[in-house]
């Protein structure tokens, strides 16, 4: 099966966001019994998104993929690197990260908008996530403002719950924009488990809460490209990736962000 064309790879070029339908279609159980793995067992840097009286539950956790094997197996036997490679455009593709997001039903919080970018350590113009449902998604998908990857300033990043500033220099940033008010085009999909958006770590991209009475459980998996290089931040990173000792233009270690391709 083609998962992605010339227009798709144009469009992500263009937009920094495109969907791949079925890209994980074989998958689906692999990942929701890595996902019900990781809830049941969670790592240091899992958090609970929601303040008391806040109705439902949004969990997350990230940097799990090398002691969830479901999550290693996906990353090393799905078409997820190759199709990364086309993209991006780039022959090499590297590790970053796993990121589990579920929104159990009646979870109205939505989740802001945000970059992922300057919450990274890392920079390039070759970068892309795959965020996957492995429930029926009908509102609570991913939304992603078409074009955003290419703004010249980054989007001041915050902290979800106290809705703080991350870094300490919030003049260095952008502020947060509202993308339905200020009528910026969106990109949204019903999606089936197993598809995917794809979206550059530059790309505004935010979600509704979870109003439906199924759950809304995500995988987003992280990936570089050839010209992606280690950046200094003005702060903690996340995740943070404490004793890396990587120094700023080098190309992130791969024993700890393994080459997937090239
Ligand atoms: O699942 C969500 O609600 C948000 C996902 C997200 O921000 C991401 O994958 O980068």
């Amino acid at each position: 099966m083609t998962l992605v064309t010339q227009d798709m790879i144009d469009t992500y070029q263009r937009d920094g966001v495109v969907l791949i339908k079925g890209l994980w279609a074989d998958w689906v159980e692999v990942i929701r019994a890595g996902i019900e793995r990781n809830m049941a067992e969670p790592g240091p840097y899992a958090a609970e998104n929601l303040k008391p009286g806040e109705g439902g539950r949004f969990f997350d956790d990230y940097c799990n993929w090398e002691r969830i094997p479901e999550f290693a197996q996906v990353i090393r036997d799905s078409a997820v690197a190759d199709v990364a490679a086309q993209l991006m455009q780039s022959d090499r593709v590297q590790m970053f990260h796993d990121h589990v997001l579920v929104k159990e039903p009646g979870t109205s919080k939505p989740t802001p908008w945000h970059t992922d970018g300057p919450y990274y350590f890392v920079e390039g113009r070759q970068t892309v996530s795959f965020w996957s449902p492995v429930d029926p998604v009908r509102e609570a998908s991913l939304r992603c403002v078409a074009g955003s990857h290419l703004w010249e300033k980054d989007v001041l990043p915050t902290r979800w719950m106290s809705e703080t500033n991350f870094y300490p220099d919030p003049e260095a940033y952008m502020p947060v924009p509202d993308p339905d008010a200020e009528g910026m085009p969106v990109r949204e999909w019903q999606m089936e488990p197993g598809d995917a958006v794809a979206f550059n770590y530059r790309t505004l991209h935010g979600a509704r809460g979870n109003q439906a009475g199924t759950r809304r459980r995500a995988f987003s998996l992280r990936l570089l490209g050839e010209d992606a290089r280690y950046v200094d931040r003005p702060g903690r990173t996340s995740p943070p990736y404490p004793g890396h000792g990587m120094q700023p233009g080098a190309r992130l270690r791969e024993d700890w962000f393994p080459v997937l391709r090239g």
